[in-house]
């Protein structure tokens, strides 16, 4: 494949939570593109209530007052701007709606208080700029006397009740799902590929399926005819409910919350998990199939104890194991990989749980949120942690697309902590995640040569600035790990070659 394949080839999604467009905007011609990204996606584009206690928390943008474009994030005219650039340089971008409720009943009333100054009464439930009024949510239809979720084993409750008390829609009006449709397509219209859709649990398949038949084709601007827009829908079945992501499957990608969790709690060797175990990763470990999963580590929610994935997560905390992840999930085949892109924040654990949990994007006094510098090693600076920017991270999006359609194959491992596969004939990845030395001789399928691991370093202006791992005519290479080593995986493929 030549390179121009091999970047249009790239599917790998980053999420650069709570960026302004105007860095995203940046970010891609700068970064994303010539790394092989192949979308971002972005924190909720609709305007949202402000929140003052605590002040300006990121889950602010989860409680929407109309579906007006302006946020945290930038302007309409930003937001346009960011879909046009990123789209030119062949990213696209992803767009997380929020259409299951409205804000919280006592987020209080008027201009002041939204972020694009739109009139709103969250106690009458009105929102005029959509317009919603009180006859477009479900309460009628709750079974509870609170009018809140109370349990998630009834599946009534979890879609027909109030989530975390947030007013919910009733999705079920042909009103309420034309303004979804109408929000959805001015987005596509302006270019987006497509939408992370929140809280679909909490939605019943069939208006789902309804609000998507009507979405349009993608802008034939930046896509071929008849493209259809991707949606990968936030469902978290981590097996113990009612209410299952397969219900789903049918109509978009669904994120399979067990990939995070389960890999998560392989890498810590919990229950006696074992690396060597991942020989069968994927549907056999009750995963959905492939080609219906949207894969991940650690997402905004679950790196902060939100949502659900458990103790077991990994996030940029932990470095050397979430690098290990990483790789490993960027070099195996199952599922559509997203990586998250966080910010720094003071955590202070009492009993268990993050009182800082709410903390929202580096900012000013004045709740704007700061742009991201990019530093002269080409780390974040202001507490954007920027994991997409971590040489491995990066070098592994690009394995990503070069091994891509290949299949997993010369599978080892020492019954341990120490793992190799390749992809065809294409790449080859060893992880040592044991407490003692790696040093194998194994096939890897690729050409005699020389390549350069792109883990330690990379290839640039044709010299290797990592290991070199040399493949013998007989397509085998020796490989050694020091399991000190605070970057324990090798990762070669037919474009590191020297
Ligand atoms: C999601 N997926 O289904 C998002 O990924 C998740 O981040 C959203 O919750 C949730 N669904 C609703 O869109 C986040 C926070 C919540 C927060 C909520 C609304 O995780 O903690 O609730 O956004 O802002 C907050 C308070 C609650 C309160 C609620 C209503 O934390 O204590 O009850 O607001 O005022
Ligand atoms: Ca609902």
């Amino acid at each position: 494949h030549s390179k121009r394949q091999i970047l249009q080839s790239s599917s790998t999604i980053v999420h650069l939570f709570e960026w302004r467009w105007n860095d995203i905007a940046e970010e891609c011609g700068r970064y994303l593109a010539p790394n092989g990204f192949g979308a971002v996606q972005i924190s909720p584009p609709s305007e949202n209530v402000i929140v003052t206690q605590p002040w300006r928390p990121w889950w602010e943008r989860y409680q929407p007052v109309s579906y007006n474009l302006c946020s945290r994030s930038g302007t309409e005219q930003e937001l346009r701007d960011m879909i046009c650039k990123c789209n030119a340089v062949g990213v696209k971008i992803y767009a997380d709606v929020v259409i299951n409720h409205m804000c919280a009943p006592d987020m209080g009333e008027g201009r002041r208080r939204s972020t694009c100054g739109s009139f709103f009464n969250a106690s009458k439930r009105e929102f005029p700029s959509v317009p919603y009024t009180a006859s477009h949510f479900n309460d009628d239809k709750c079974p509870t006397l609170s009018g809140n979720i109370e349990t998630y084993q009834d599946i009534y409750q979890v879609r027909n009740c109030r989530l975390v008390g947030l007013l919910d829609l009733a999705q079920d009006q042909e009103h309420v799902r034309g303004r979804i449709v109408d929000y959805m397509n001015r987005l596509v219209d302006m270019g987006v590929a497509g939408f992370r859709v929140d809280a679909c649990k909490h939605m019943w398949p069939e208006d789902l399926k309804n609000i998507y038949s009507k979405l349009h084709d993608l802008n034939a601007t930046w896509f071929p005819h008849g493209s259809r827009p991707l949606i990968y829908q936030e469902v978290i079945d981590l097996g113990d409910e009612p209410v299952k992501a397969i219900e789903y499957s049918g109509l978009g990608l669904v994120t399979e919350f067990k990939y995070g969790a389960m890999l998560g709690s392989v890498i810590r060797k919990w229950n006696q998990g074992k690396l060597a175990d991942l020989k069968t990763w994927g549907e056999h470990w009750g995963l959905l199939p492939s080609d219906e999963a949207l894969v991940f580590l650690d997402n905004h929610d679950n790196q902060r104890g939100h949502g659900a994935g458990g103790a077991s997560v990994v996030t940029f905390r932990e470095p050397r194991i979430y690098k290990m992840a990483v790789a490993f999930m960027l070099a195996h085949p199952y599922g559509v990989p997203r990586l998250m892109s966080s910010y720094r924040w003071d955590q202070r654990v009492v009993g268990g749980k993050d009182q800082n949990d709410w903390m929202g994007p580096p900012s000013y006094p004045d709740g704007s949120t700061k742009p991201v510098p990019i530093q002269p090693d080409g780390s974040c600076g202001e507490g954007w942690v920027c994991e997409h920017r971590w040489p491995s991270i990066r070098n592994m999006v690009m394995f990503h697309n070069v091994v891509d359609g290949e299949p997993l194959a010369n599978w080892w491992d020492n019954g341990e902590n120490q793992i190799a596969f390749g992809r065809g004939n294409q790449g080859f990845i060893v992880i040592n995640n044991d407490d003692c030395p790696l040093d194998v001789t194994l096939y890897t399928g690729l050409a005699e040569g020389t390549y350069c691991d792109v883990i330690s370093g990379q290839m640039s202006g044709g010299c290797c600035s990592g290991k070199q791992l040399t493949v013998r005519k007989d397509g085998r290479a020796h490989f050694t790990i020091s399991h000190s080593d605070p970057d324990p995986v090798i990762a070669i493929h037919t474009h590191s070659k020297l």
